[in-house]
């Protein structure tokens, strides 16, 4: 990474209708974020959090959720919208906006701040495909629903803060799925996304199946957003977030992976945003996920053992 990275905290819990998501940016600095950036050779500035309207402070009649629709949906647009301002002015000003959630409907901003003046591919590291819409979500929490709001599908098609971007869906690749609701799986089916499950992992391996997301995430256009939800790995490595499911990428594989996108990323410029999201440290073990998202940010932007 040859640029200044700028972190940016989103600290939304109302995609995930549970609170402790919201402490995700503090115990990922806690955990020592920006020392292990600059260890890594990098010139970091914190902008601190973004202003989240706090659940206690809400007025509950405001609040009540609709059924089999979208949860919280006005104060997920409160901060994603802030979020994508905050992440293009940071891209326009030539820094590298590092994002730290906050559950992941706040991608929904990061994508619509990163695809907001260029054509962008994204590599969405998850054990879930987050491609539920208000109408197909079997739970209505919205962390689940961020790529198909990002891409105009479901009742946010018409919601400018949500699909106003230029993601361009054949540039889209999943990575590592294993958790998918039925609808959603067809949905992913039809879709002009790729998607590998574990499975293709686990018969090709991580390097290979990271190259080819790669790829595919570049092919014509210039630059990508890297999605990662601490979800993807093994709950043993990762236990602190909301909906851990067993069966995912080992410490080892996470670290894999990412160094894939620094190298690709030394070679060609390619990474234009990137986000850590759904560190929960109340469910956590002594700041465990937190400081493996450290490590992880640090392998992505380019740590190197020799
Ligand atoms: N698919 C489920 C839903 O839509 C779970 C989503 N949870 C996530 N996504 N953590 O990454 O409610
Ligand atoms: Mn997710
Ligand atoms: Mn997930
Ligand atoms: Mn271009």
């Amino acid at each position: 990474m040859n640029r200044e990275v700028r972190i940016i905290g989103a600290p939304s819990d109302y995609g995930a209708n549970r609170r402790g998501v919201d402490m995700g940016p503090s115990a990922i600095r806690y955990a020592g974020l920006a020392d292990e950036l600059e260890r890594t050779g990098l010139t970091c500035t914190d902008a601190g959090d973004l202003t989240v309207p706090r659940a206690e402070e809400r007025d509950p009649e405001e609040v009540q959720p609709t059924a089999g629709s979208a949860k919280f949906l006005k104060e997920t647009r409160e901060v994603c919208t802030a979020l994508a301002d905050e992440i293009a002015e940071t891209i326009t000003s030539g820094s590298f906006p590092l994002v730290l959630g906050g559950d992941h409907s706040i991608a929904i901003g990061s994508l619509n701040g990163s695809g907001r003046d260029e054509d962008v591919g994204a590599i969405w590291f998850d054990a879930h495909g987050d491609f539920n819409t208000p109408e197909t979500s079997p739970s209505g929490n919205v962390h689940g629903m961020p790529l198909a709001a990002a891409l105009g599908y479901g009742a946010f098609g018409d919601e400018p803060w949500a699909s106003g971007n230029r993601v361009s869906e054949s540039n889209v690749v999943l990575v590592g799925l294993r958790s998918l609701d039925e609808r959603e799986k067809e949905d992913i089916r039809d879709s002009d996304m790729t998607a590998f499950t574990m499975s293709d992992i686990d018969e090709r391996g991580t390097s290979e199946v990271v190259e080819e997301a790669l790829d595919i995430a570049t092919a014509g256009v210039d630059q990508i957003h890297v999605s990662f939800d601490m979800d993807w790995l093994e709950p043993n490595e990762a236990p602190g977030v909301g909906t851990p499911v067993r069966g995912g990428a080992t410490y080892r594989e996470a670290h894999t992976a990412l160094e894939a996108v620094a190298e690709r990323d030394d070679a060609e410029d390619v990474l234009r945003s990137l986000e850590f999201v759904e560190v929960n440290p109340v469910l956590d073990e002594r700041n465990k996920t937190a400081e493996l998202a450290v490590e992880l940010a640090a392998s992505a932007l380019g740590k190197r053992v020799l």
